[in-house]
């Protein structure tokens, strides 16, 4: 578990008293707050990965806006530091305390508040889980404009407060497009409502914008109005075997060619990123035979034929092509669901090494490989990678290709200072040179937010720390996190 290299709790935060936990409880009530019980604070104090842990000794649930409020006012006046808590999914160490911070979790704030079938149009509590909106969308033949492998955990109010892109990004956009309003409680506990549901607005600065990837350190989130897709009624899946990244960007570019608009998710995977799959599965390739890399294609429609032969005639011309060596499209739900299962369980796959290291970096999509390459190099030359008794097991590369978005994962076996020296700064710097960024996807939390000038000008990160100390000025929310400390 890391233990924050170089933090040291920072005194300015009152210490939690007796007094304070009873105005807490006042406003909560009993079952709305978990006080000094290890056992059932660990899994707030603790994130996903196992990898970050916090000694939070309060966890507080509101179930209301004006509960949220309340507690922020109270925290801003006696200067408590507080995390925002989501479906604590999130891969930065953002959603969990450095220390004794106050965890505020939204799990308590999961209704649904309104649909208009008309428009798609939902709005919802925060702590609203990803996948359980999805099914309440389903019913009515509409569905999330996101979809994440944590989506059983996630809440839409901590995708919107990490900026969450996820598998669906390349057919339905990110989410400063389908997000339409939102309501937030700032540190001071003012409540914003600015839950709209116009499609169109131009009046005024589009603040909440300014909280989509804010990663819970300039207000709560606690209200959602998003734009919401029909349910297509025709999908598609299907896995191409490929034998170079060449091939798979030739394969991304035919794609928008001529499946075009039905196109709802490219992904990719290389046959490191299989092995490690396979190893925490038993499961054996859907193909007969062993790629370098895999490339997975969903087409989302309304005509099934139609899909069917769009799609049947893109992989015939792969094939045909030599750009695909093998192509399988699923025949039935329990395919899909195997075809998917291999993509989204890379991570659960990986979080089973006994160390990873895990970066999610967007570049050009012609040097997504290269830069699994030149780490693997990097690593072999450091001493690292490349023989039996090497720290390194591997370097896998896998993500979204439509977005320029890798997520190059390198399993060791232990965590080790000597690997972490050899991939920080070197990969950052070089994600630099090919003008992309060291967090595509995931945000910053406690993880990035040392690099971010790799991606950020100096003038940017001037102007955030101004927004921030402008909405945090006692700075409560998430600190340590998120903007360069050093
Ligand atoms: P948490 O982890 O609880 O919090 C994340 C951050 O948001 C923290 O800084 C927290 O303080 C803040 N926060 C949470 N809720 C609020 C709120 N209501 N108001 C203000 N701040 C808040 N991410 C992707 O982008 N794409 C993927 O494809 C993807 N796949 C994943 C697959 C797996 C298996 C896992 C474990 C994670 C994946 N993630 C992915 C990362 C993670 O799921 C996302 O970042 C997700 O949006 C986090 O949501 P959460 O509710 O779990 O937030
Ligand atoms: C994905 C999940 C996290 C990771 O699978 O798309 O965002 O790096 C990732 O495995
Ligand atoms: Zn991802």
């Amino acid at each position: 578990v890391e233990k924050y290299p170089g933090f040291q709790r920072d005194d300015k935060y009152k210490k939690l008293t007796s007094t304070d936990v009873d105005y807490f409880r006042s406003i909560v009530g009993d079952t709305g707050l978990i006080y000094q019980n290890e056992d059932d604070l660990e899994a707030f104090n603790t994130d996903w990965m196992n990898k970050f842990r916090g000694q939070s000794q309060l966890v507080l649930k509101p179930k209301t806006t004006q509960q949220v409020s309340d507690i922020l006012k109270y925290c801003n006046e006696q200067k408590i530091a507080v995390v925002p808590q989501g479906g604590n999914t999130g891969l930065v160490g953002g959603s969990v305390p450095l220390f004794d911070e106050v965890v505020v979790s939204l799990q308590g704030m999961n209704q649904i508040r309104s649909f208009d079938d008309v428009s798609g149009i939902l709005t919802a509590d925060a702590g609203c889980v990803l996948e359980s909106l999805d099914n309440w969308l389903g019913e009515k033949g509409f569905m999330m404009p996101l979809d994440l492998g944590a989506k059983g955990s996630c809440h839409i109010g901590g995708n919107l407060a990490t900026n969450a892109g996820g598998l669906r990004l390349v057919r339905y956009g990110s989410l400063h497009g389908t997000v339409l309003g939102i309501e937030a409680v700032l540190p001071d506990g003012t409540i914003l409502d600015s839950m709209s549901t116009l499609r169109k607005d131009n009046t005024g600065y589009d603040l909440k914008q300014l909280f989509i990837g804010s990663e819970g350190t300039i207000g709560i989130i606690t209200g959602i109005s998003i734009l919401t897709p029909r349910r297509p009624s025709a999908i598609h899946v299907a896995l191409l075997g490929v034998d170079s990244f060449e091939d798979v960007q030739k394969a991304f570019k035919q794609s928008r060619i001529q499946l075009s608009e039905i196109l709802s998710a490219f992904e990719y995977y290389d046959n490191n990123a299989f092995q490690i799959f396979k190893k925490h599965n038993d499961a054996r390739s859907i193909m007969d035979n062993e790629y370098p890399f895999y490339v997975l294609i969903e087409t989302s429609g309304s005509n099934k034929d139609h899909d069917e032969e769009k799609l049947n005639t893109y992989l015939e011309d792969m094939m045909t092509d030599g750009i695909a060596q093998d192509g399988v499209v699923a025949q039935d739900e329990s395919q899909s669901k195997r075809i998917w299962g291999v993509r989204e369980g890379l991570t659960e796959a990986l979080g089973k090494e006994p160390a990873v290291y895990k970066y999610d970096i967007s570049m050009p999509v012609s040097k997504i490989n290269d830069c699994v390459l030149e780490m693997r190099d990097h690593l072999e030359q450091g001493g690292a990678f490349g023989k039996p008794d090497s720290p390194v097991i591997d370097v896998v590369g896998y993500g979204h290709v439509g977005d320029g978005n890798l997520h190059l994962n390198i399993p060791a076996k232990s965590a080790d200072p000597r690997v972490l020296e050899l991939i920080e700064p070197f990969l950052f710097e070089w994600v630099s040179k090919q003008k992309g960024s060291i967090s595509a996807e995931h945000g910053l939390g406690i993880s990035k937010n040392q690099y971010l000038s790799y991606s950020k000008s100096e003038s940017m990160i001037k102007l955030m720390k101004t927004f921030k100390s402008v909405l945090d000025p006692n700075g409560i929310l998430n600190p340590y996190k998120y903007l360069p400390t050093k």
